[in-house]
């Protein structure tokens, strides 16, 4: 049998804030109960399922930290990078020098926003998008990246 697929989800500055502000925005749900969702998404625990290590932080450089740990440790990466999303090469040029699968996630849609949200450095170095769904986004993502690491592993190496 197949190794169990391990999925790290990364989140950035203020999703801690989660549930608390701004619910007409990005929903009701905390982070915690978006980490709950992440998990059932990916089946985690059952027979099959892959396990999801789900971090939060509102340093840029924890972040890119992460994504380089995620080269070797994870069989694929889901991202909601939140405002650094619009302003960091640095999580760029980390993001780039993954070969998994990379899925950017968002609660909102921003590109029906505010102009300065509507570019994403990390959708250059993103295999898709997932965004407007609120807390759904991310079982979306998981789903997605999930599919996508499945069919990597069924691939012979190159
Ligand atoms: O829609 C998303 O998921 C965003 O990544 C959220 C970011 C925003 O800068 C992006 O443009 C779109 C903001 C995250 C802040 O999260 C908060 C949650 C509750 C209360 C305050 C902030």
């Amino acid at each position: 049998m197949s190794d169990p697929l391990v999925l790290h989800v990364l989140n950035g500055p203020n999703l801690n804030l989660l549930g608390v502000r701004e619910p007409h925005i990005y929903g009701r749900e905390t982070l915690a109960d978006v980490q709950a969702l992440c998990e059932a998404a990916a089946g985690q625990g059952k027979e099959g399922g892959a396990t999801v290590v789900f971090r939060q932080s509102n340093r840029e450089g924890e972040l890119i930290d992460w994504v380089q740990e995620a080269r070797t440790e994870a069989s694929a990466l889901v991202i909601n990078p939140a405002a650094y999303g619009h302003t960091s090469i640095a999580l760029l040029d980390a993001l780039k020098a993954l070969t998994i699968p990379v899925v950017e996630c968002h609660l909102s849609n921003p590109a029906a926003r505010e102009d300065f949200r509507r570019h994403s450095y990390v959708s250059l170095a993103a295999t898709g998008v997932i965004a407007g769904f609120g807390a759904q986004s991310y079982e979306l993502a998981v789903k997605a990246a999930l599919r996508l690491a499945r069919e990597r592993a069924s691939q012979p190496p190159r």
